[in-house]
């Protein structure tokens, strides 16, 4: 397929008119007669015993049907939370959580948890009502930062996870990164935190449940960012058999890798729905999120980087502190597998070693959050090499070009590459890097440094090179089901769910390119209720690879089975068949045979499947920002992107991709961080009142250009893009405020680089 491909299209979404007109149908969007409303009684402490729940009052208030709580979840067996950090740890641990039932049962771990659900007819009946549940708890000391929880004396979670140590495990070579810092002509050092933040879907969780006795089956109205995992995970929670558990969802609105997982509450819906033969809904307002979504981020990397005398990287080290927050999520396995897969960047780093620990604390559950350990990684890394760059006194453009993977070195293992799978595939580096030197005017920073001094301005500069691995998911095969109508219209079913990206409009691209149909003719419908298509969900930037190829397979199949067809009508053999643009035809014959007419008796239908490995997005950001010494307040007044995402399917979307990741990161970067008060444990910003996001501005124009190579993984030669954005621009513009900062003597400043954190430490390193 030639890179241009898909570039008869305009790049507008379809979805779109939908979606701007108020037609998208929302999980709250969905009712049904005789709907009965949850609400959640959640633990207002971090940490203590249940000594008794007292319903009687709550129960007796009118329009209440029952009120459920920890007794119903244990009673009901939905007690083991699923998790996926199925690997094995040092010496082969296995990772260990709490039991969680569905409803909280003798103990809570976080503010937030939920201990009871009411039931009325009415949701402002279930609320009232909710107040009047009496919780008598003992409070326990509680724990929500991280290295404090692995301390000697900390307040203990769970007799079942010993010294609140959930997992830990060791990778790489030890020794040869002992011997190689023994040699190393200078080392760097940072501690690096990426901060916890809370994914901020603009629709707020809600599930309705509906209970169906003869066929011991329900149905699920939820967000969702696929319907295979999802499915298997809840079933997982409660071992009802996943052919029982039917979903239905049409419109998500964002998801960020908080909507992909089975909740407790969605568990505990179906318990409600089945004991009371009514469908129960429950509708999260926005606090219950910021409480109760999992959240992102949250790591701490201790790192060092090791350097011989030309500054080549010898070595790196690091040790990796993974706060999971009070149980495992089941989005929680990318934080290990990301991370080890980029461990060493784009860097050729001849030897790693790393350590991995997990802590449980008295916090919301960490999860997946756009790029799920990749910004945490590329923040690590690239932060140490700014720094040596500065410490040697080296250009950081400099440094990266004696240090890069050459391309003739791709397809390239790293010191990582054998332990969760991943073969870097192909990039061009140097190229990236010259690209991205020249769009941004690197040499001509000084004079425009020297101009926004004469205006009391601090300008700096900063470079992000990273690399990130897109495509592999846990599903064994993509499948997607092709159907043609007798009208010519094809629909492709598939079990990726958009939540924001567009699938609706790519996916039909890709079709309608193979076919050489209009787009129009093409229709793309996801997680059909019921569907037993397997396949992964939307997550890791792999719809693309993963469901998009597949979509792209279908369409040949459809082509292929098609000419067999045709054949019979033009009574010449299947090889005698050409096919383009919707038609059939034959040298041997003048007759055509049109795609419609293949399924003038009865439509069409052919599954077809791929399995897709790892691809390699990458990118080199460059920021520029201006820092006002009198407020602290930083400007961004410069981006370009150059990224490599293989063959881009929709030019518009993909740019959009990147500008919605580059400003999710900013948002991290400038002021986004759930706080929890260390002594209550009690959570500090769990509103927009409080919770920074980031705004229209706080970017300028992006000047973006893309550098492909090709990738060989999918038969369409992509690479995810989805995550790409703040994968890059968190080590970015984290490094364009310390180079404006430097000169007053700050070699490295936490997120979030809010104005009054800027301020004090310029204040502190000129007193
Ligand atoms: N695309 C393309 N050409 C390519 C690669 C991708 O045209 N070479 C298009 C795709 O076809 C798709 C979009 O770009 O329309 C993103 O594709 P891809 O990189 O395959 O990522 P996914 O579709 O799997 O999306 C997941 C990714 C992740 S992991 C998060 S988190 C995320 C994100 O996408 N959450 C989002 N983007 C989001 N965008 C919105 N609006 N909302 C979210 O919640």
């Amino acid at each position: 397929m030639s890179h241009d491909s898909h570039d008869h299209h305009d790049g507008r979404r379809v979805e779109d008119e939908r979606l701007v007109t108020g037609a998208g149908r929302y999980a709250s969007d969905w009712n049904v007669p005789g709907q009965l409303h949850g609400h959640f009684v959640r633990s207002d402490r971090a940490h203590a015993e249940i000594v008794s729940v007292d319903t009687r009052k709550a129960a007796a208030f009118p329009g209440v049907r029952r009120v459920f709580t920890g007794e119903d979840a244990v009673r009901a067996g939905y007690v083991r939370a699923p998790h996926t950090m199925g690997f094995a740890g040092r010496n082969g641990m296995k990772a260990r959580s709490p039991e969680r039932p569905v409803l909280a049962h003798r103990r809570v771990r976080f503010v937030g948890e939920a201990v009871a659900l009411v039931v009325a007819e009415s949701a402002a009946a279930a609320q009232d009502a909710a107040d009047l549940v009496e919780v008598d708890y003992r409070d326990l000391r509680s724990v929500t930062d991280p290295e404090g929880a692995l301390a000697a004396g900390a307040p203990q979670l769970s007799d079942e996870v010993p010294g609140n140590l959930a997992w830990e495990a060791e990778i790489g070579d030890r020794a040869a990164v002992d011997a190689a810092f023994a040699a190393a002509a200078h080392i760097t050092r940072a501690r690096i935190v990426s901060t916890r933040v809370a994914p901020s879907p603009m629709e707020p969780r809600a599930c309705l449940v509906a209970y169906d006795a003869a066929t011991e089956s329900y149905r699920i109205h939820s967000p969702m960012q696929g319907v295979t995992t999802l499915r298997g995970q809840l079933s997982n929670y409660t071992k009802v058999p996943q052919d029982r558990l039917v979903f239905e969802a049409r419109d998500v609105g964002g998801g960020f890798g908080q909507r992909s997982g089975a909740y407790p509450e969605y568990a505990a819906l179906m318990i409600a729905a089945k004991a009371l033969g009514a469908p129960v809904k429950w509708v999260c307002r926005r606090t219950e999120g910021f409480l109760t979504d999992t959240h992102g981020r949250n790591m701490i990397a201790h790192g060092a980087l090791a350097l011989d005398r030309d500054g080549k990287f010898l070595a790196m080290r690091i040790d990796w502190i993974v706060d999971l927050g009070a149980y495992l999520s089941p989005g929680a396995q990318g934080h290990v597998r990301n991370t080890t897969n980029c461990m060493t960047g784009v860097y050729r780093i001849p030897a790693l070693h790393g350590t991995y620990r997990i802590p449980l604390t008295n916090t919301t559950p960490v999860g997946a959050y756009r790029g799920a350990g990749r910004p945490d990684v590329a923040y690590a890394v690239e932060t140490l090499v700014n720094r040596a760059a500065a410490e040697t006194g080296v250009d950081p453009a400099e440094l990266r070009r004696r240090n890069f993977i050459p391309p003739s070195a791709f397809p390239y293992s790293s010191p990582t590459s054998g332990i969760y799978g991943g073969v870097y595939e192909a990039a061009d580096l140097p190229g990236m890097l010259e690209k991205a030197l020249e769009l941004a005017d690197w040499r001509g920073f000084a004079a425009r440094r020297a101009k926004s001094k004469a205006a009391g301005k601090l300008r700096g500069i900063g470079i992000s090179t990273v690399i990130e691995n897109t495509g592999l998911g846990t599903a064994p095969v993509d499948q997607a089901e092709i159907e043609l109508d007798a009208g010519g219209t094809v629909t492709v079913f598939n079990v990726a769910k958009a939540h924001g990206q567009g699938h609706e409009t790519t996916f039909a691209q890709i079709v309608s390119t193979a076919l050489e149909i209009p787009l129009a003719k093409v229709k793309i419908v996801q997680c059909a209720p019921g569907t037993r298509l397997k396949g992964n969900g939307t997550g890791g930037s792999r719809s693309t690879v993963g469901a998009g190829s597949v979509c792209h397979l279908a369409a040949l199949k459809l082509i292929e089975r098609g000419k067999a067809l045709a054949a019979l009508e033009l009574g010449v053999e299947p090889s005698q068949v050409a096919y383009g643009r919707g038609e059939f035809t034959s040298g041997a014959s003048d007759r055509v045979v049109k795609l419609a007419d293949l399924a003038r008796a009865k439509p069409l239908a052919f599954t077809a499947e791929g399995n897709f490995g790892h691809t390699w997005p990458n990118g080199c950001h460059i920021a520029e920002v201006e820092v006002d010494p009198d407020t602290g307040a930083t400007k961004v007044v410069s981006y370009c992107a150059v990224d490599d995402v293989g063959v881009v399917i929709n030019h518009a979307i993909v740019e959009g991709q990147v500008h919605g990741g580059v400003v999710q990161g900013a948002g991290q970067v400038f002021g986004e961080q759930v706080i929890y008060d260390p002594e209550t444990g009690q959570p500090l910003a769990a509103s927009f009142m409080d919770y920074y996001l980031p705004r229209a501005g706080i970017i300028p124009g992006i000047r973006g250009e893309e550098h492909p190579t090709q990738s060989r993984v999918s038969p369409l030669g992509v690479k995810g893009v989805g995550e790409s954005g703040c994968t890059a621009s968190i080590p970015v513009l984290t490094a364009a405020v310390t180079d404006a900062l430097r000169p007053l003597g700050v070699t490295g400043l936490d997120m979030p680089l809010t104005p009054s954190r800027v301020w004090r430490a310029m204040r502190a390193a000129t007193r």
